[in-house]
């Protein structure tokens, strides 16, 4: 490893920095997904790193050499607290062979997503710096690289918050404090999410190939006609390292199955679909998760070829006052709020972690899941797409408060670049719903109302295909940002913030609070959070917090409500937080993290995911599908989609 050359890095780092150009970043579009073709070729680069953390008060020297895997975050890889608890920059280095064979072509860097702020170099030259971890960002290395040998590729990552960053948070000096004393320059990140601010490359690193000029995006919409066929529109736009270069484009639409059905030319243009088969979530369908191909050829004047295929689903979402639905058919949403997050990585990849999420998703009976609250790796939409599950597309927008920034930009900018990285990152995924510009801002300040009209009018621009929310905690009679949005997305914890210990007032009062959302709002509205910390093993009979008798009393209390609500047309899904439990920063509050999972953080079932699977099994026969065949493991009888007070009796 060249130690010499990062050092040098780390020298002109901060000097070196540029300003980022928003929304745009001073990268390369980074939003279609990299893929191997025959004019393609795509190199991972991930493996084990070199690692150093910079010193707070000195980030120019390095220190402390270590290995590091990449995808992960470091906060939890070494035995080191100054590691999982460092504040500023951290410095990743590997090498990288490129082949002979990449001499004249365009070659592109993409991170998958990196926390927070990240500035990347290649042989010592910066090439990107992006801000907002959950997104990818990129940069054209081409005259960066050298085929034929070695390159070194640098990523710093800073995890600082401010109160412009997004999320927000800020660093507190704590030395002057009068009343305890610190040693000189203490300053900890203080931040009022409840996950832990993981730091580090959390998403794959990959170095690929184009042509000169080369396909440079694609977007496909899906509509159903009333005589039973869909229309598919696609428009595909083209870009170029050749200041003089035109392109032609032509498609082909292959069905799911592999055969191709149209062919068409243009880099605009509308297919019609007869006998479409349609994308479905899952337990609305024998065979959910369809998705189509469309093989996008590029031939250019300078002899450039390119191949990029774009899969989607042939579906449409709609929308009214009460309801949602999926291809004209209602869909009530049996959710979870979820966190990528795990023991060892923190928030970076993990492929084992994800299939077996889905296959707990799907055994439970889910057909919807929040990305609370950023957007997830793409390897997770990839399995919602095909699996057929519904996702709530979340920006990292969570907890923010605008009124510290009134009258000062940044931090809306911010937003509106993470807002439109999300969009179009995900515009052309079957599964992704609806978009939630937020979770839990401080929607009833009347600097909430100019702020989110920004947002909403820039969604709508970017599409005008899915609804908008902003998931919220405030009460009906002050929130000011619902009536800017299609959908409720409230959260409430009655019988665990309030009135901790009474599960017997959470049926009265969940059915007067969502109900006070539709009468006053008059749209859909969802349950997005309600749950219990319950440390799994512990068990209370009576009832008592944190044992898992609370936790499924809780949710059988909820559920009477839920079941009250649904049967009056408007309310729209149930999301219990959470799927698993998750790592916080040390609280008071949390016993080695949040323990609201429905699994544990290792993804074993607590009673809670017995009971749950039996509702939403249950559930998805009611509303779904009648003759669905019910798992013969199933542990409960589906009663809790027909309650009655027999079956959860007041106390
Ligand atoms: C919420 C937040 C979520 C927390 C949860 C809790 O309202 O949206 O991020 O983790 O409550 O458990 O307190």
């Amino acid at each position: 490893m060249k130690w010499s050359l990062l050092l040098a890095v780390l020298v002109t780092a901060s000097a070196d920095r540029p300003k980022r150009a928003r929304l745009a970043d001073d990268g390369v579009f980074a939003s279609l997904q990299p893929q191997d073709s025959e004019y393609r070729e795509l190199r991972s680069l991930d493996g084990v790193w070199q690692f150093r953390l910079a010193p707070r008060a000195d980030p120019e020297r390095g220190f402390r050499g270590l290995p590091m895997p990449v995808p992960s975050s470091y906060n939890d890889i070494t035995e080191h607290a100054s590691v999982r608890d460092h504040l500023g920059w951290a410095w990743y280095s590997t090498e990288a062979w490129v082949p002979r064979s990449w001499a004249g072509q365009r070659a592109v860097l993409r991170v998958g997503s990196a926390h927070y702020t990240a500035s990347v170099y290649v042989n010592g030259a910066l090439v990107v710096t992006h801000s907002g971890g959950h997104l990818p960002f990129a940069a054209d290395v081409t005259d960066r690289l050298q085929p034929g040998q070695a390159n070194l590729v640098t990523v710093a990552v800073n995890n600082t918050l401010t109160d412009v960053t997004v999320p927000q948070g800020r660093t507190v000096y704590k030395d002057n404090n009068t009343n305890y004393v610190y040693p000189a320059g203490y300053a900890t990140l203080e931040y009022n999410f409840d996950f832990f601010n993981y730091a580090g490359i959390h998403r794959p690193v990959v170095l690929y190939t184009t042509p000169p000029t080369f396909i440079d995006d694609v977007v496909v919409t899906t509509t159903l006609e009333n005589d039973g066929t869909a229309t598919v529109k696609y428009h595909v736009s083209t870009s170029s390292r050749l200041s003089d270069d035109s392109a032609t484009i032509e498609v082909s639409l292959a069905t799911p199955d592999g055969s191709v059905m149209a062919e068409a030319a243009g880099s605009t243009g509308s297919i019609s679909v007869t006998a479409p088969q349609l994308w479905w979530p899952y337990l609305m369908d024998a065979q959910p998760g369809r998705q189509y191909t469309l093989e996008v050829r590029m031939a250019a004047a300078s002899g450039a070829r390119d191949v990029y295929r774009q899969k989607f689903g042939i579906r449409q979402f709609s929308w009214n006052a009460t309801t949602l639905a999926v291809n004209g058919r209602p869909v009530y949403i049996r959710g979870f709020g979820m966190h990528e997050d795990s023991d060892l990585r923190g928030k970076g990849l993990d492929l084992p972690l994800i299939v077996k999420d889905f296959n707990l998703i799907e055994w439970v009976g889910a057909n919807c899941f929040r990305t609370s609250h950023y957007p997830y790796a793409e390897e997770i939409m990839d399995a919602a797409d095909a699996r057929g599950i519904l996702v709530i597309d979340e920006t990292p927008a969570v907890s923010l408060d605008y009124s510290a920034t009134a009258g000062d930009d940044r931090l809306l900018n911010e937003h509106l670049a993470a807002l439109d990285g999300m969009i179009r990152r995900d515009k052309n995924r079957p599964s992704v719903f609806i978009w939630s510009l937020s979770n839990e801002a401080k929607t009833s300040q009347p600097e909430a109302v100019p702020y989110y009209t920004r947002l909403v009018n820039y969604a709508r621009t970017l599409d005008g295909t899915r609804p908008i929310t902003a998931v919220l905690n405030t009460y009906p009679d002050a929130e000011l940002v619902a009536p800017l949005i299609d959908v409720v997305c409230a959260n409430r914890y009655f019988g665990w913030y309030s009135d901790t210990g009474h599960t017997e007032v959470i049926e009265l009062q969940s059915e007067h609070f969502f109900t006070l959302w539709h009468e006053t709002f008059h749209k859909p509205v969802i349950n997005s959070e309600y749950g219990a910390d319950t440390v799994a093993g512990l068990h209370e009979e009576p009832t008592f917090v944190f044992s898992e008798e609370y936790q499924t009393q809780l949710m059988a209390r909820n559920f009477h409500a839920f079941e009250a609500m649904r049967a009056r047309g408007w309310f729209a899904g149930e999301m219990i937080w959470n799927f698993a439990d998750f790592m916080t920063k040390q609280d008071t509050t949390r016993v080695v993290g949040n323990r609201k999972g429905i699994f544990t953080r290792q993804r074993q079932p607590k009673m809670a995911a017995h009971l749950l699977r039996s509702r939403y099994w249950g559930l998805a026969r009611l509303t779904d599908w009648p003759d669905l065949p019910l798992p013969a493991d199933l542990m409960f009888s589906d009663s809790y989609t027909a309650l009655d007070d027999d079956q959860c009796p007041a106390p």
